[in-house]
C-alpha cells in the first residue's frame, strides 16, 4: 500500500559551497512523474516497467524529462529478464532468449522521446550522443558479441561494444538483479549481482569521456530493450541516480519506507546548515 503512495522523488541536498547534488529515485514506477515511457508499459500490479514483453519483435524505452549532470554520477538499478523463449539463429548456433536491456546515457536529438531498434539493436541502436551499459542474451554475429550472457558498453547508437564481460549466471533466468554503473569522470565502473551486495571488484570497468561521447556535461538518463524473433521479458524494477559520483556507489535501490525515514533526514540537515549560516 505503503509503496503505491511512494514513487518517485526529487531531493536537493546541500553539499559544500552551494552545490546541489541531485539525487533521483524511483522505487517502482507507479504514479511516476519526470520520465518519458517510449513504447513500454507499467506492470500496474508491481510497478516494473516493461520495455520488451516476451513476444515476437518488441522495444521501449523510458527516459528522464529533464537532464541531469553527467561529468560524474553513481546509478543503481534492479532488472528482472524471465521467460526467455522464442528462437533464431546467428553465427551457425539455434538460441532462445533475446535480446537485452541497456542502461542509457544520451543526448540525442529525440530527447527523452528517444527509443532504438529492435531486436539486436536493443532498443538503443540509433540513439547518438550517447553512452549505454548494455545487459546482452544474444550471441549476434554482427555486433561481435563474445557470447549469450555478457554485459558491455556502447557509444552513440552502436550495439558493437566498446568493452564487454562475461556474466557466469544467466542474466535471463527469471531472478532479480542489482547493477551498478558508476563514473568518476574518467572511468565507467559496471557492478551486478544477484544478491543486492554491491560487489567490491567491478566486473567491468572502461575509460571513457562521458560528455565528449553525449556533446554535453547534461543528459538525458533511462533504459531501453527489445526482443526479435528469440524473445524475453525486461523489466526495470527499481531506479536510484547521483548527479555526483560516490566513492562507494549507491548501496541499493532504496525500500519506499526506507526512502521516506532517508528524505526525512535529509530535509532535517538542510534546515540545520540553513540555520548555522544564517547564525
Ligand atoms: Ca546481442
Ligand atoms: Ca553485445
Amino acid at each position: 500500500m505503503f509503496s503505491r503512495l511512494v514513487t518517485a522523488f526529487l531531493i536537493f541536498a546541500a553539499t559544500g559551497a552551494g552545490l546541489r547534488a541531485q539525487t533521483l529515485v524511483y522505487t517502482n514506477f507507479t504514479g511516476a512523474s519526470g520520465i518519458s515511457r517510449n513504447q513500454a508499459d507499467l506492470d500496474l500490479v508491481s510497478g516494473a516497467i516493461v520495455l520488451a514483453s516476451s513476444n515476437r519483435d518488441k522495444r521501449g524505452a523510458f527516459f528522464t524529462t529533464t537532464q541531469f549532470n553527467v561529468t560524474g554520477f553513481s546509478a543503481v538499478f534492479d532488472f528482472r529478464i524471465s521467460s526467455p523463449g522464442g528462437s533464431a539463429f546467428d553465427g551457425g548456433e539455434l538460441q532462445s532468449g533475446a535480446d537485452g536491456l541497456a542502461f542509457v546515457i544520451q543526448n540525442s536529438s529525440s530527447g527523452s522521446n528517444a527509443i532504438g531498434g529492435f531486436g539486436v539493436g536493443l532498443g538503443y541502436s540509433g540513439i547518438g550522443s550517447s553512452v549505454a551499459v548494455e545487459f546482452d542474451t544474444f550471441k549476434n554475429s554482427a555486433t561481435s558479441d563474445p557470447d549469450t550472457n555478457h554485459i558491455g558498453i556502447n557509444s552513440n547508437g552502436s550495439t558493437t561494444s566498446l568493452a564487454t564481460a562475461s556474466v557466469g549466471t544467466a542474466l535471463d533466468g527469471g531472478v532479480k538483479w542489482t547493477a551498478w554503473v558508476d563514473y568518476n569522470g574518467s572511468t565507467m565502473e559496471v557492478r551486478l549481482s544477484q544478491d543486492g551486495i554491491r560487489p567490491v571488484s567491478a566486473q567491468l570497468s572502461y575509460a571513457i569521456d562521458v560528455a565528449s561521447a553525449v556533446g554535453s556535461s547534461s543528459a538525458y538518463i533511462g533504459f531501453t530493450g527489445a526482443t526479435g524473433s528469440a524473445y524475453g521479458n525486461h523489466e526495470i524494477l527499481g531506479f536510484a541516480f547521483s548527479d555526483t559520483y560516490l566513492t562507494n556507489g549507491i548501496s541499493a535501490v532504496p525500500e519506499p519506507s526506507t526512502y521516506a525515514l532517508m528524505a526525512l533526514g535529509l530535509g532535517l540537515v538542510g534546515v540545520r546548515i540553513w540555520r548555522r549560516r544564517r547564525a
